[in-house]
């Protein structure tokens, strides 16, 4: 997750099935750009029914657990798994998302802005330091994510 409290710091977004199903990859992907973050990691995948329970490994158990993990790996769609990276990331990372319910998400947000429903809530961000590291480590391999120099840094440092 890249290095807490620098610029370095990297977050795990993902565009869920339901968003890349409704063609909001590019909406979301601009949103980030345009806030100066910098793109590192970025692929188009079905994740295994593995990969998805140890995504959502804390939520083992809940009533929905089942059918969030069938929803993220039927392959109707695929995810756009994405690693973000700039100062405080993580943690406007999940401000621009907005609450686990779109329905209590504030208006501005990706899903106050796209959704209604908190099972098709169309977008995952980590939710702390801990949650990005072990996130990015289970969705990209090390030479998976690009080291490059954006030219907003100028103006994001
Ligand atoms: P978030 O970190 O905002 O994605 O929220 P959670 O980790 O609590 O939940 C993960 C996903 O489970 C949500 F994006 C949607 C789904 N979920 C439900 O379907 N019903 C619920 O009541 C809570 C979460």
């Amino acid at each position: 997750a890249g290095v807490k409290g620098t610029n370095q710091e990297r977050t795990f977004i993902a565009v869920k099935p339901d968003g890349v199903q409704r063609a909001l990859v590019g909406e979301i992907i601009k949103r980030f750009e345009a806030r100066g973050y910098k793109l590192v990691g970025l692929k188009l995948t079905v994740p295994s029914k593995a990969l998805a329970g140890k995504h959502y490994a804390d939520l083992k158990g809940k009533p929905f657990f089942n059918g969030l993990v069938d929803y993220m790996t039927n392959g109707k769609a695929p995810v756009v798994a994405m690693v973000w990276e700039g100062k405080d990331v993580i943690r406007q990372g999940r401000r621009m998302l907005g609450a686990t319910n779109p329905l209590e998400s504030a208006p501005g947000t990706i899903r106050a802005d796209f959704c209604t429903a908190i099972g098709r809530n169309i977008i995952h961000g980590s939710d702390s330091y801990e949650s990005a590291l072990k996130e990015i480590t289970l969705w990209f391999n090390e030479n998976e994510l690009a080291d490059w120099v954006s030219a907003n840094a100028e103006w994001t440092d």
